[in-house]
Order: structure tokens, then sequence, then C-alpha cells
């Protein structure tokens, strides 16, 4: 490897991987792997498809297990949950399964506890990726095969109900959908959605009990979250039906940039497989199309949100709006443009103030927080995203400087779930790393870009 930061010889290199590979097999509880030591008890959708390739090069089996154990999880209808969750943990988290109130729900699998939303699908691509690394194409067979029938099952979902009009977008109907829970575009969309205090259930939060409160969502946005949890558990999350009047269907790019690099991990899938791929295909090239239809920002040159119940564009820049990048939806134009804000002062900083690679949210939007959770700081699967969709367009240095800079700050601070984008510290922070530590994707993230 070429591109590592300037101090990284050897013996750097290979206390990183162990120390790495400790906190994945610290976090493991079996079948799958948590997030992280307290703050997240359970399994985490996309987690799961990070962590998997984490394991990919070391613990083949292990791999295939955390994707198995999501699925397992599935509704009947393709969902894959936002949360399977273990019963071994029950009560460490909130909001836990009895709030999200799924039993009995007739979609969800009888004997597996799960929230009753979705998170970006990532499954498809990183399924892709498996393959590529399998260390026997015939006996992980079987595994291929069952895995793309549920990934494909979950993307009909995401056609199915969550694009009623047919556009090619899949709509999100919680800012948890997004994994990208406290950006200031929710915040945009919730100055519309009005309710009186009665509304909302009473609720306690247990993350405050594991992370400082600047550093996570603040009261107002939890109100909000457990608001629209309530609506959704007292329609019995009942679909198509759920969604007439519901106050919250957004537009994501990221979302639906994952869900198209999906998209084209299932056609290889598929090719290798010997299935039919053409309904996937005409998955790909019309969410391609709606990406720049629709959420294309030709004056700042990024993709930004759709509000489709208040019918408006929220115009915040976040990292979210640089993912297309991965699934090739911009042209060569667009992804010039997209490059350029990316080093330009909205994301690097300046010479005086220089920012570490990507904030969450731009640096200069008015909801910009470098300590708080989604509205600054930099996380390291969204780097290892976008790291892969500079190369596509090949951007090769700056995906090189992206990398390298990732793996500098997990080697300064540790495996933490975010980073404080500003690289001369700001006096009141003792460290660089934010949230929890021992932070799993991080830790898996770290392995696949050392190729370990
Ligand atoms: C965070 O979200 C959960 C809710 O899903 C929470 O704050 O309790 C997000 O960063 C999300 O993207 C991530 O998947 C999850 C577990 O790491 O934590």
């Amino acid at each position: 490897m070429t591109d590592l930061p300037p101090h990284f010889d050897d013996a750097a290199t290979e206390n990183l991987v162990a120390a790495a590979k400790n906190v994945l097999k610290n976090n493991m509880l079996g079948a799958f792997t948590k997030p992280a030591p307290s703050l997240y008890p359970h399994q985490w959708n996309w987690d799961a498809g990070f962590i998997a390739l984490g394991y990919a090069r070391s613990d083949f089996r292990q791999a295939c297990s955390e994707l198995t154990a999501l699925f397992r999880g599935q509704w009947a209808n393709g969902m894959a949950p936002q949360i399977v969750f273990s019963v071994k943990n029950s009560g460490k988290y909130f909001p836990g399964y009895f709030f999200w109130d799924t039993r009995g729900v007739p979609e969800k699998p009888r004997n597996v506890r799960t929230s009753g939303i979705t998170m970006p699908p990532v499954h498809g691509f990183v399924l892709n990726r498996l393959l590529q690394l399998t260390p026997d194409t015939k006996v992980y067979r079987p595994f291929f095969r069952r895995m793309f029938d549920r990934i494909l099952l979950l993307h009909q979902y995401c056609y199915q109900f969550r694009d009623p009009g047919r556009e090619g977008l899949a709509f999100i109907c919680h800012p948890w959908e997004s994994g990208m829970d406290n950006l200031p575009t929710w915040e945009d969309v919730f100055t519309r959605i009005h309710f009186n205090a009665s509304e909302l259930p009473p609720y306690e939060r247990r993350d405050l009990d594991h992370v400082d409160a600047p550093y996570r969502p603040r009261k107002e946005s939890y109100d909000r979250y457990i608001y629209l949890v309530n609506l959704l558990r007292q329609r019995r999350y009942r679909e198509p039906e759920i969604w007439k009047n519901y106050p919250f269907q957004v537009q994501e790019p990221m979302f639906n940039a994952i869900l198209n690099h999906s998209n084209e991990g299932l056609i290889e899938l598929g090719g290798w497989l010997r299935r039919d791929t053409g309904r996937i295909r005409e998955w790909l090239t019309q969410t391609n199309r709606a990406l720049n239809n629709t959420l294309w920002d030709d004056r700042r040159g990024i993709y930004v949100s759709y509000d489709r119940v208040h019918r408006r564009r929220l115009p915040e820049v976040t990292a979210g709006g640089l993912i297309p990048l991965l699934c090739g939806a911009p042209a060569a134009e667009q992804a010039a443009r997209m490059t350029a804000l990316l080093h330009s002062p909205s994301f690097t900083g300046t010479p005086e103030n220089p920012a570490w690679l990507c904030p969450s949210t731009a640096l200069d939007e008015p909801g910009f927080d470098a300590r708080r959770y989604w509205r600054g700081p930099v996380w390291i699967n969204m780097n290892w995203m976008l790291y892969h969709g500079l190369n596509r367009y090949g951007q090769t240095d700056q995906a090189a400087q992206l990398r390298s800079e990732s793996l500098e700050l997990v080697g300064k601070y540790g495996f933490w779930e975010y980073y404080n984008p500003w690289k001369k510290l700001p006096a009141t922070e003792t460290t660089g790393g934010h949230g929890t530590n021992r932070f799993s994707w991080t830790a898996a993230l770290t392995l696949d870009w050392l190729g370990r």
C-alpha cells in the first residue's frame, strides 16, 4: 500500500490491525457483532454490512454469519429491519423491542425481535465484495444464492412500498432510516411537523448514560424521533396504508445511491448465479436518472434531499450528497463539481483552520456542529464509500488522500464512532474521537482498507 500516512511503518500497521481485530472480537456476540460495547448492544442493519467486510479476509464464515443473522429478521414484505434485538441484552437500549411494539405484526418473523423500520441497503454491494474475497466459491455458493434472494426481496420492498410514484427513488420514513440520524436536513423537515406534547408517549433515553449530551442529538430531536415511532406503531406498520398522511417521507441521496450500488452488486452476482437480472437493470437506470432529475442541486453542485410530503427541496449540504459517486449517477461534469466542492472550504476548511475529510455536514452549513453526532463529525463508513466513489471517477489521488486521512485519524485517536473534523482541536476537547469508543465499523473498515 503506498498511500499510508507518513508515520505508518510496518510495526504501526501491525499494531493497528491487531487492535482492530480485537475491537471486533470483543464486540462479537456469536452469530453477529454489536456496533459498540455498551451504547449499541444489538445488531444494526448497515453496521452488519460494514462489519462483514472487516471479517472477510480473516474469518469468512463470520462475515457470512453477520448477514445471515441480520436477514433472519427480514419481514415477509422484504423489509430488512434497522435493529435485530438480542434477547440477552433486552432493556439495555432505548427504544427497545417492547417500545417498538412489533410483536404480532403479521409481516414480522415470529421468533425474531426487530424494530419496525429499515436502513441504507448496503447488503447487495457488500455481498458482491464478499464474492470477490471468498476463499471457496463452490462451498459458499449456497450462501450467496440464499443471500441474493433475500436482498432482492429487500430491493423489491424499497421499490414497491417506498416508491409509490414509481419514480425510481425510495423514501425514508424516519431519520434513523438514513443512518445519518441527526442531520440538519431532518430539522428542516421537522419545522413543518407539528404535534402537541400530549401526543408524545413517555420515554427515557439510554444513550446519555454512555455519551455526554453535547455529542448526541438534542431533546427536541429525540422527541420527534419518538413521535414518529409512535405513529408507526399506532398504525401497526401496515403498509401501504400507513403512509397516508404520514408526515416524514424524504428521498435522500445517500440511501438511494447505496440502493443503486447494491443493484449493481446484485447484477454482478446474478450473472454468476445465472439469474435473470432484467428487472434489477431497470431499477439501476431509473434510480440514476431520478437521482439526477430530482435530487441534483445544480447551484451547489451536489445532491440534496427532497421532502415529498411538503413538496420541497431540502437544501442542506451534507456528506450524503456526495455518495452518488458510488453508484455512477453523476456525469463527468457533475462529478468534477462534486470533487471541487469536496476540496473547497465547505469541506476542507481553510489553511488557518483545516479540517479532516469528510465532515458529515458541510462546515459552512448553519446547522454545523463539530462535536454533535452527524452534525459535522467525520465518520469512517462515509469516508470508505466516498473513497470508492472517487476511485470510480478516476480521482485516485483524492481517494488516496481520503483513505490516508481516515487511517491517520484512527491511528491518532483510536476506533471511535466519529471524529472532530477540526485538525486543530478546540481547547474544550480532550480527544478528537467522539461518541463511543471501540466502534465496530471503524475497526472493520480499517481492516478492509489495510487489506487484512
Ligand atoms: C446510530 O443510530 C442509532 C439508531 O439507529 C442510535 O443513535 O441509537 C447511527 O449512527 C446509525 O447510523 C448506526 O447504524 C447506529 C449503530 O451504530 O447508531
